[in-house]
């Protein structure tokens, strides 16, 4: 009997062991942990690009972009964090990054806003270096709310894709899937909007976008950029960021913390406690 216990639980350990060790986290900061002042110096983040004016904030255990106008300032400092070991596109198949965050959109004034975070294929600015996976923030057509927009890469037959109508001021726990096909262009992005379990097969992208025809493939992600970039023609949203999560899976993307804030914002947590009450019922 001993005997036969001792090897189903061979059995089981040899099962365990051909469960791919595929579960790594390449960044995760909770901003409250960092000191008021500027981000740049802070937890792995340093200065990215040219421009050095108004460097970017944490306030509060928060990082914050400003909102800035067209025409009324110049490009402010961007940061940037290396994810380590860039995650490179293979030879075959895809590989997939994903970028969660915790953050509230509190101004979108302008439709032709810059993006606030992106992918950088390297570290140091120069020669080949480009920023991919664009999120921005655009205000909803209705008047009132916003729109999260992603893309692909920064070129002009690749625009923003936009998602539904979402309110100003409330809490959001997002996470981008980037993926990483070979061949070109091909590569992809989802957006997921509050998530409503770390299952990804189980959720429902806000928004989807391909890469379109003609557009230059995305070699890597070598890191992660915040962006406050504005110029004679485009701004920026007002945006507060509370935690910046990169993995290489889902699951550990998804920040939890708030979610039950945002979902309140949403009206989707009524119907969730009334679907946990119903279980109890039953
Ligand atoms: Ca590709």
């Amino acid at each position: 009997m001993i005997l036969k216990r001792n090897l189903l639980f061979a059995a089981a350990l040899v099962a365990l062991a051909t469960v791919p060790a595929k579960a790594v986290v390449l960044i995760s900061d909770n901003f409250a942990t960092f000191s008021d002042g500027t981000l740049a110096g802070q937890g792995g983040y340093t200065a990215y690009a040219a421009s050095t004016t108004s460097p970017l904030q944490v306030v509060g255990g928060r990082v914050v972009i400003p909102n800035l106008t067209p025409a009324a300032t110049t490009d402010n400092q961007d940061v940037i964090k290396s994810v380590g070991t860039p995650i490179v596109t293979p030879g075959a198949g895809t590989a997939s990054a994903f970028v969660g965050m915790n953050l509230r959109v509190n101004t979108a004034p302008l439709a032709t806003n810059s993006y606030f975070f992106a992918t950088s294929d390297a570290l140091a600015t120069g020669m080949g270096v480009f920023q991919n996976h664009r999120i921005t923030v655009r205000p909803d057509a209705s008047g009132t709310g916003f729109n999260f927009g992603v893309r692909v890469n920064g070129q002009g037959g690749n625009p923003f894709a936009f998602g539904g109508q979402l309110p100003l001021g409330s809490f959001f726990s997002i996470v981008a899937e980037l993926n990483l096909t070979a061949g070109a262009p091909n590569d992809s992005v989802r957006l997921f909007v509050n998530p409503t379990s770390t299952d990804l097969a189980s959720q429902t992208p806000y928004v989807t976008v391909t890469a379109g025809t003609g557009t230059a493939d995305v070699t890597q992600i070598a890191g992660v950029v915040f962006s406050q970039f504005a110029s004679a023609t485009t701004g920026q949203s007002g945006i507060e960021i509370t935690d910046l999560r990169v993995a290489d899976n889902f699951a550990q993307a998804v920040v939890p913390e708030t979610s039950t804030v945002a979902l309140a914002g949403l009206g989707v947590l009524p119907l969730a406690l009334v679907a946990i009450r119903r279980r109890k019922a039953a």
